[in-house]
Protein backbone atom coordinates (compact mmCIF):
# COMPACT_ATOMS: atom_id res chain seq x y z
CA UNK A 1 0.00 0.00 0.00
CA UNK A 2 2.62 2.59 0.78
CA UNK A 3 4.11 1.92 -2.58
CA UNK A 4 1.05 2.52 -3.63
CA UNK A 5 0.55 5.68 -2.27
CA UNK A 6 4.14 6.91 -3.21
CA UNK A 7 3.16 6.36 -7.02
CA UNK A 8 0.31 8.45 -6.75
CA UNK A 9 1.04 11.06 -4.49
CA UNK A 10 4.76 12.09 -6.68
CA UNK A 11 2.89 11.54 -9.97
CA UNK A 12 1.90 14.65 -12.38
CA UNK A 13 0.77 13.17 -15.69
CA UNK A 14 -3.00 12.27 -16.81
CA UNK A 15 -4.88 9.23 -14.78
CA UNK A 16 -7.62 7.39 -15.98
CA UNK A 17 -9.73 5.02 -12.93
CA UNK A 18 -11.10 2.46 -15.07
CA UNK A 19 -13.62 -0.99 -13.83
CA UNK A 20 -14.69 -3.98 -15.52
CA UNK A 21 -17.30 -4.17 -17.46
CA UNK A 22 -21.14 -5.47 -16.25
CA UNK A 23 -19.78 -2.85 -13.08
CA UNK A 24 -21.28 -3.21 -9.76
CA UNK A 25 -21.48 -0.71 -6.48
CA UNK A 26 -17.97 -2.28 -5.42
CA UNK A 27 -15.76 -1.13 -8.94
CA UNK A 28 -18.43 1.98 -9.01
CA UNK A 29 -17.62 2.91 -5.14
CA UNK A 30 -13.83 2.65 -5.58
CA UNK A 31 -13.64 3.97 -8.68
CA UNK A 32 -15.24 7.38 -7.57
CA UNK A 33 -14.24 7.42 -3.89
CA UNK A 34 -10.42 7.65 -6.01
CA UNK A 35 -11.50 9.93 -8.34
CA UNK A 36 -12.79 12.50 -6.16
CA UNK A 37 -9.28 12.11 -3.51
CA UNK A 38 -6.86 12.53 -6.53
CA UNK A 39 -9.15 15.82 -7.65
CA UNK A 40 -8.57 16.91 -4.20
CA UNK A 41 -5.37 16.62 -4.50
CA UNK A 42 -5.05 18.39 -7.91
CA UNK A 43 -4.03 14.85 -10.26
CA UNK A 44 -5.15 14.91 -13.75
CA UNK A 45 -7.80 12.78 -13.24
CA UNK A 46 -10.67 10.87 -15.41
CA UNK A 47 -12.89 7.79 -15.15
CA UNK A 48 -14.69 5.56 -17.41
CA UNK A 49 -15.63 2.21 -17.80
CA UNK A 50 -17.76 -0.03 -21.05
CA UNK A 51 -21.16 -0.14 -19.44
CA UNK A 52 -24.12 2.10 -18.22
CA UNK A 53 -24.23 2.77 -14.67
CA UNK A 54 -27.24 0.21 -13.29
CA UNK A 55 -29.43 3.40 -11.99
CA UNK A 56 -29.31 2.00 -8.53
CA UNK A 57 -26.25 3.58 -8.09
CA UNK A 58 -27.31 6.95 -10.36
CA UNK A 59 -27.34 8.89 -5.95
CA UNK A 60 -23.74 8.79 -6.27
CA UNK A 61 -22.16 11.96 -6.49
CA UNK A 62 -19.76 12.24 -9.82
CA UNK A 63 -22.18 9.65 -11.43
CA UNK A 64 -22.33 11.93 -14.34
CA UNK A 65 -18.54 12.10 -14.93
CA UNK A 66 -17.89 8.66 -15.39
CA UNK A 67 -17.17 8.60 -19.22
CA UNK A 68 -17.57 5.55 -21.50
CA UNK A 69 -14.97 3.34 -22.64
CA UNK A 70 -12.94 2.84 -25.13
CA UNK A 71 -11.81 6.36 -25.48
CA UNK A 72 -9.16 7.30 -28.23
CA UNK A 73 -6.43 8.63 -25.52
CA UNK A 74 -3.07 7.16 -24.38
CA UNK A 75 -3.55 8.43 -20.50
CA UNK A 76 0.08 8.21 -19.00
CA UNK A 77 -1.42 6.14 -16.26
CA UNK A 78 -4.66 3.95 -15.82
CA UNK A 79 -5.64 2.20 -13.00
CA UNK A 80 -7.75 -0.76 -13.03
CA UNK A 81 -10.24 -0.89 -9.93
CA UNK A 82 -12.14 -4.12 -8.83
CA UNK A 83 -10.85 -6.52 -11.42
CA UNK A 84 -8.02 -9.24 -12.56
CA UNK A 85 -6.73 -7.44 -15.15
CA UNK A 86 -7.28 -5.04 -18.09
CA UNK A 87 -8.96 -7.66 -20.33
CA UNK A 88 -12.19 -7.88 -17.64
CA UNK A 89 -12.67 -3.60 -19.20
CA UNK A 90 -14.37 -5.15 -22.46
CA UNK A 91 -12.49 -2.43 -23.77
CA UNK A 92 -9.86 -0.95 -25.00
CA UNK A 93 -7.65 1.10 -22.35
CA UNK A 94 -4.49 3.61 -23.58
CA UNK A 95 -1.97 3.84 -20.91
CA UNK A 96 1.64 3.87 -20.71
CA UNK A 97 1.27 2.57 -17.04
CA UNK A 98 -1.39 0.82 -15.35
CA UNK A 99 -1.88 -0.09 -11.71
CA UNK A 100 -4.32 -2.39 -9.88
CA UNK A 101 -6.12 -2.18 -6.82
CA UNK A 102 -7.81 -5.36 -6.36
CA UNK A 103 -9.13 -8.08 -4.23
CA UNK A 104 -9.34 -10.78 -6.92
CA UNK A 105 -7.45 -14.03 -6.76
CA UNK A 106 -4.20 -14.20 -9.52
CA UNK A 107 -4.61 -11.68 -12.22
CA UNK A 108 -2.24 -9.50 -13.28
CA UNK A 109 0.77 -7.77 -12.12
CA UNK A 110 1.39 -4.44 -13.37
CA UNK A 111 4.34 -3.12 -10.77
CA UNK A 112 5.05 -2.85 -7.19
CA UNK A 113 2.56 -0.17 -6.74
CA UNK A 114 -0.57 -2.49 -7.49
CA UNK A 115 -2.47 -2.87 -4.03
CA UNK A 116 -3.84 -6.44 -4.02
CA UNK A 117 -5.30 -8.06 -1.06
CA UNK A 118 -7.59 -11.21 -1.90
CA UNK A 119 -8.65 -11.62 1.62
CA UNK A 120 -10.43 -8.16 1.79
CA UNK A 121 -13.74 -8.66 1.05
CA UNK A 122 -14.20 -5.62 -1.63
CA UNK A 123 -12.14 -3.43 -3.57
CA UNK A 124 -13.54 -0.50 -0.81
CA UNK A 125 -12.36 -1.82 1.83
CA UNK A 126 -8.90 -1.82 0.16
CA UNK A 127 -9.02 2.21 -1.31
CA UNK A 128 -10.43 3.32 2.19
CA UNK A 129 -7.61 2.07 3.34
CA UNK A 130 -5.48 3.47 1.14
CA UNK A 131 -6.69 7.07 1.56
CA UNK A 132 -6.96 6.76 4.71
CA UNK A 133 -3.54 5.76 5.34
CA UNK A 134 -2.20 8.71 2.69
CA UNK A 135 -4.48 11.80 3.72
CA UNK A 136 -7.73 10.84 6.02
CA UNK A 137 -8.96 14.62 6.78
CA UNK A 138 -9.82 14.50 2.64
CA UNK A 139 -12.08 11.37 2.77
CA UNK A 140 -15.40 13.47 2.56
CA UNK A 141 -18.92 12.63 2.83
CA UNK A 142 -19.37 11.53 -0.90
CA UNK A 143 -16.33 9.72 -0.60
CA UNK A 144 -17.64 7.34 1.94
CA UNK A 145 -20.69 7.35 0.54
CA UNK A 146 -18.99 5.93 -2.59
CA UNK A 147 -17.08 3.58 -0.28
CA UNK A 148 -19.72 2.24 1.87
CA UNK A 149 -21.52 1.02 -1.49
CA UNK A 150 -18.98 -1.26 -2.19
CA UNK A 151 -18.33 -2.54 1.47
CA UNK A 152 -22.20 -2.94 1.46
CA UNK A 153 -23.11 -4.77 -2.08
CA UNK A 154 -19.44 -7.40 -2.22
CA UNK A 155 -20.45 -7.90 1.08
CA UNK A 156 -24.04 -9.19 -0.13
CA UNK A 157 -25.05 -6.56 3.11
CA UNK A 158 -22.21 -7.42 5.87
CA UNK A 159 -23.57 -11.36 5.40
CA UNK A 160 -20.76 -13.03 3.15
CA UNK A 161 -18.50 -15.09 5.57
CA UNK A 162 -15.42 -13.49 5.34
CA UNK A 163 -16.51 -10.93 7.54
CA UNK A 164 -14.33 -9.86 10.35
CA UNK A 165 -14.39 -7.15 13.02
CA UNK A 166 -12.05 -4.84 11.33
CA UNK A 167 -14.92 -4.88 8.72
CA UNK A 168 -16.88 -3.18 10.80
CA UNK A 169 -14.42 -0.46 12.04
CA UNK A 170 -14.02 0.49 8.31
CA UNK A 171 -17.67 0.57 7.99
CA UNK A 172 -17.72 2.45 11.15
CA UNK A 173 -15.20 5.25 10.15
CA UNK A 174 -17.44 5.31 6.82
CA UNK A 175 -20.40 6.45 8.51
CA UNK A 176 -18.35 8.77 11.10
CA UNK A 177 -17.24 10.58 7.92
CA UNK A 178 -20.73 10.96 6.83
CA UNK A 179 -22.30 7.87 4.81
CA UNK A 180 -25.64 7.04 6.17
CA UNK A 181 -26.65 3.41 6.08
CA UNK A 182 -30.23 3.81 5.99
CA UNK A 183 -30.01 6.13 3.27
CA UNK A 184 -27.73 4.08 0.83
CA UNK A 185 -29.95 0.91 1.69
CA UNK A 186 -32.97 2.53 0.17
CA UNK A 187 -31.37 4.06 -2.57
CA UNK A 188 -29.75 0.73 -3.74
CA UNK A 189 -32.32 -1.89 -2.33
CA UNK A 190 -35.57 -0.23 -2.01
CA UNK A 191 -35.74 1.74 -5.66
CA UNK A 192 -37.33 -1.30 -7.63
CA UNK A 193 -38.92 -0.79 -10.48
CA UNK A 194 -42.61 -2.67 -10.88
CA UNK A 195 -40.82 -4.16 -14.50
CA UNK A 196 -38.26 -5.63 -12.19
CA UNK A 197 -40.93 -7.68 -10.33
CA UNK A 198 -42.70 -8.81 -13.27
CA UNK A 199 -38.85 -9.82 -14.37
CA UNK A 200 -38.26 -11.72 -11.28
CA UNK A 201 -41.57 -12.91 -11.10
CA UNK A 202 -40.76 -15.06 -14.23
CA UNK A 203 -37.47 -15.90 -13.22
CA UNK A 204 -38.76 -17.49 -9.85
CA UNK A 205 -40.99 -19.92 -11.62
CA UNK A 206 -37.50 -21.21 -13.37
CA UNK A 207 -36.52 -22.02 -9.98
CA UNK A 208 -34.94 -25.59 -9.38
CA UNK A 209 -33.54 -27.70 -6.90
CA UNK A 210 -30.56 -30.29 -7.38
CA UNK A 211 -28.38 -32.42 -5.51
CA UNK A 212 -31.12 -33.23 -2.65
CA UNK A 213 -32.00 -29.90 -2.64
CA UNK A 214 -28.38 -28.16 -1.78
CA UNK A 215 -28.16 -26.84 -5.24
CA UNK A 216 -31.09 -23.88 -6.82
CA UNK A 217 -30.73 -22.64 -10.17
CA UNK A 218 -32.62 -19.59 -12.04
CA UNK A 219 -32.63 -19.30 -15.38
CA UNK A 220 -33.16 -15.87 -17.54
CA UNK A 221 -34.49 -15.77 -21.27
CA UNK A 222 -33.48 -13.04 -23.37
CA UNK A 223 -37.61 -12.95 -23.91
CA UNK A 224 -37.97 -12.25 -20.11
CA UNK A 225 -36.76 -8.71 -20.79
CA UNK A 226 -38.92 -7.91 -24.00
CA UNK A 227 -42.08 -9.32 -22.39
CA UNK A 228 -41.72 -7.04 -19.10
CA UNK A 229 -39.39 -3.93 -20.33
CA UNK A 230 -36.43 -4.76 -18.23
CA UNK A 231 -32.74 -5.10 -19.14
CA UNK A 232 -30.15 -7.37 -18.21
CA UNK A 233 -28.98 -5.19 -15.11
CA UNK A 234 -32.24 -5.55 -13.36
CA UNK A 235 -31.31 -9.49 -12.63
CA UNK A 236 -29.01 -7.52 -10.10
CA UNK A 237 -29.49 -9.66 -6.55
CA UNK A 238 -31.85 -11.99 -8.37
CA UNK A 239 -29.31 -14.97 -7.72
CA UNK A 240 -29.83 -14.14 -3.82
CA UNK A 241 -33.61 -15.57 -3.57
CA UNK A 242 -32.17 -18.76 -4.52
CA UNK A 243 -29.32 -18.52 -2.68
CA UNK A 244 -31.77 -17.86 0.31
CA UNK A 245 -33.64 -21.06 0.20
CA UNK A 246 -33.10 -23.15 3.41
CA UNK A 247 -30.98 -26.15 2.87
CA UNK A 248 -29.23 -24.60 -0.51
CA UNK A 249 -25.65 -24.27 -0.16
CA UNK A 250 -25.08 -23.85 -3.68
CA UNK A 251 -27.06 -20.87 -6.20
CA UNK A 252 -26.36 -20.04 -9.57
CA UNK A 253 -28.22 -17.91 -12.44
CA UNK A 254 -27.83 -18.52 -15.73
CA UNK A 255 -28.88 -15.15 -17.66
CA UNK A 256 -28.73 -15.13 -21.57
CA UNK A 257 -27.25 -12.26 -23.33
CA UNK A 258 -29.73 -10.51 -25.25
CA UNK A 259 -27.60 -9.01 -27.93
CA UNK A 260 -25.63 -12.49 -28.12
CA UNK A 261 -28.66 -15.12 -27.31
CA UNK A 262 -25.64 -18.09 -27.39
CA UNK A 263 -23.96 -16.58 -24.63
CA UNK A 264 -24.75 -17.28 -20.99
CA UNK A 265 -23.55 -14.86 -18.05
CA UNK A 266 -22.94 -17.09 -15.13
CA UNK A 267 -23.32 -16.07 -11.57
CA UNK A 268 -22.58 -18.21 -8.83
CA UNK A 269 -23.31 -18.05 -4.95
CA UNK A 270 -22.88 -19.97 -2.07
CA UNK A 271 -23.22 -20.19 1.52
CA UNK A 272 -20.69 -20.97 4.14
CA UNK A 273 -17.35 -22.78 3.52
CA UNK A 274 -18.72 -24.08 -0.62
CA UNK A 275 -16.04 -22.29 -2.57
CA UNK A 276 -17.73 -21.11 -6.05
CA UNK A 277 -14.52 -19.82 -6.83
CA UNK A 278 -13.49 -23.18 -7.81
CA UNK A 279 -16.52 -23.69 -9.94
CA UNK A 280 -16.15 -20.82 -11.68
CA UNK A 281 -12.52 -21.25 -12.55
CA UNK A 282 -13.40 -24.54 -13.83
CA UNK A 283 -15.65 -22.78 -16.22
CA UNK A 284 -13.34 -19.98 -17.16
CA UNK A 285 -14.45 -17.25 -15.18
CA UNK A 286 -13.53 -16.53 -11.62
CA UNK A 287 -14.59 -14.45 -8.28
CA UNK A 288 -14.48 -14.94 -4.62
CA UNK A 289 -15.21 -17.98 -2.08
CA UNK A 290 -18.94 -16.96 -1.84
CA UNK A 291 -19.64 -14.84 -5.49
CA UNK A 292 -18.43 -15.62 -8.83
CA UNK A 293 -19.19 -15.62 -12.35
CA UNK A 294 -18.31 -16.82 -15.79
CA UNK A 295 -19.74 -16.81 -18.89
CA UNK A 296 -20.61 -19.89 -21.16
CA UNK A 297 -21.96 -20.33 -24.60
CA UNK A 298 -24.27 -22.77 -25.54
CA UNK A 299 -27.96 -24.13 -25.43
CA UNK A 300 -29.74 -23.90 -22.10
CA UNK A 301 -29.66 -27.09 -21.58
CA UNK A 302 -26.07 -28.24 -22.11
CA UNK A 303 -24.57 -24.52 -19.90
CA UNK A 304 -26.83 -25.93 -17.13
CA UNK A 305 -25.79 -29.43 -17.36
CA UNK A 306 -21.93 -27.83 -17.28
CA UNK A 307 -22.56 -26.04 -14.73
CA UNK A 308 -24.11 -28.89 -11.97
CA UNK A 309 -21.80 -31.12 -13.13
CA UNK A 310 -19.20 -29.05 -11.62
CA UNK A 311 -20.76 -28.28 -8.63
CA UNK A 312 -21.46 -31.91 -8.09
CA UNK A 313 -17.92 -32.79 -8.37
CA UNK A 314 -17.09 -29.69 -5.67
CA UNK A 315 -20.18 -30.97 -3.71
CA UNK A 316 -18.70 -34.41 -3.69
CA UNK A 317 -22.21 -35.73 -3.46
CA UNK A 318 -24.94 -37.69 -5.70
CA UNK A 319 -26.52 -35.81 -8.35
CA UNK A 320 -29.95 -36.11 -7.70
CA UNK A 321 -33.12 -33.76 -8.91
CA UNK A 322 -35.33 -33.35 -6.75
CA UNK A 323 -37.71 -30.95 -9.06
MN1 LIG B 1 -15.32 -6.42 -5.71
Amino acid sequence: MEKTIEKLKNFDGSILIFTHENPDGDGIGSMLALYKFLKKKNKDVEMAMKDEVPYIYNFLKNIDKIKKLPIDKTYDLAILVDAAGVFRAGAEVKAKEFMRIDHHRNGERYGEWDYIDISAPSTTTLVTKLLRKWDEELIDKDIAESLYVGLLTDTGSFRHSNITPEIFDLAKFLVEKGANPSYISQQVFERNKPETLKLLNKVLSTLQLHNNGKVASLIVKKDFFDETGTKEEDTEGFVNYARGLDGVDVAFIMIQKPNNPDTWRVSLRSKGDFNVEKVAKELGGGGHKNASGCRIKGEEKEVKEKILNVITKNLNINSCSTN
